[in-house]
């Protein structure tokens, strides 16, 4: 049985079949734009990653969208002739037979070299980003002591004179500030990391336990918290507001409560907080502190620590 299609002229059938194509195009494309806020559209121009809040996130993001750029051009150009050998080389009756091609040698030559050239574009634009966020500067404006400890954070903001030298060595015995404010999140108390707008500040990670990762989305650049190693970045933010962060790795079993904040005010502000939080230091143990709190023996025993643990190792 034959299928009876509507007699139409072909050039007709054409011409409807274009307007019916552009039309569910034009339709489409108005629900979705319709759909979307311009906080979604923003979404989209990033490509579903979220909006930097650092100078050294804006090339982060770059790349990102480089990378999709590219990837997509490539898409187009293989989907493209995907589809016009399918129509241009389609069988046209039933007892044809298609060249029996074996090879084309300027075909084979052409995918090789186009996929290596395109790793290699890749390779160092990676490299070039990953060289920019990861630059230290010689002398940052702050140098924030972060401890990841099973199962929060521990922030400590220095206080006083500050010698950069002494943070050269990255290692846990010299600290470049004279003393510490600290901040010290519990299972139940979300801690808040503090940092001032438009200045320099270098992370040092450190774990007393387990390997963490100290990560705030906003920032676009998490990094590992590994016990014996003192990993580091540095961010200038460049907006202020309240972010999230969180541990990136799965820890152990409240991996899922070693969430933080992350408020970014003004230089001023950011003073303050850390001669307030110096002060109810002072008033809760009697003593200033002048090492940051890095865990250990010393992570045990911070408050709300304690009673979370029933030994103190094992979980
Ligand atoms: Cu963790």
């Amino acid at each position: 049985m034959s299928l009876q299609l509507p007699q139409m002229a072909p050039g007709r059938r054409r011409a409807s079949a274009r307007r019916a194509g552009l039309g569910a195009t034009l339709g489409l494309g108005l629900v979705l734009l319709a759909g979307c806020s311009s906080e979604s559209r923003g979404e989209w121009e990033r490509l579903a990653m979220p909006e930097p809040i650092t100078e050294q996130g804006e090339s982060t993001l770059a790349l990102w969208q480089g990378a999709w750029i590219a990837a997509l051009i490539t898409g187009v150009v293989v989907w493209g002739l995907i589809a016009w050998v399918v129509v241009a080389y389609r069988r046209r009756s039933d007892d044809e037979v298609p060249v029996q091609t074996r090879y084309n040698l300027p075909l084979e030559i052409f995918y090789t070299v186009a996929p290596i050239m395109m790793v290699v574009v890749f390779f160092a634009q990676t490299i070039r980003v990953q060289d920019i966020v990861l630059e230290e500067s010689p002398a940052p404006d702050n140098i924030v002591e972060v401890t990841a400890q099973k199962w929060s954070w521990t922030f400590n903001h220095g206080i006083g004179a500050v010698d950069v030298a002494a943070d050269e060595d990255n290692e846990d015995d010299e600290f470049p500030y004279e003393g510490y404010a600290y901040l010290a999140g519990t299972l139940t108390d979300i801690p808040t990391l503090v940092l001032p707008v438009g200045e320099t500040t270098r992370f040092n990670l450190h774990s007393p336990d387990v390997i963490h990762d100290f990560g705030v989305p906003a920032f676009l650049i998490k990094m590992d918290v590994i016990p014996g190693r003192v990993n580091s970045f540095e961010v200038t933010p460049t907006t202020e507001g309240t972010f999230k962060g969180k541990c990136y790795e799965l820890c152990g079993a409240y991996h899922s409560r070693m969430l933080f904040n992350v408020e970014v005010v003004s230089a001023e502000e950011y003073d303050a907080y850390v001669a307030d939080l110096a002060d109810s230091n002072l008033a809760s143990t009697g003593v200033q502190a002048e090492l940051p709190i890095l865990g250990g023996e010393d992570a045990r025993t911070q408050v709300g620590l304690a009673s979370t643990r029933s030994g103190g190792e094992g979980q």
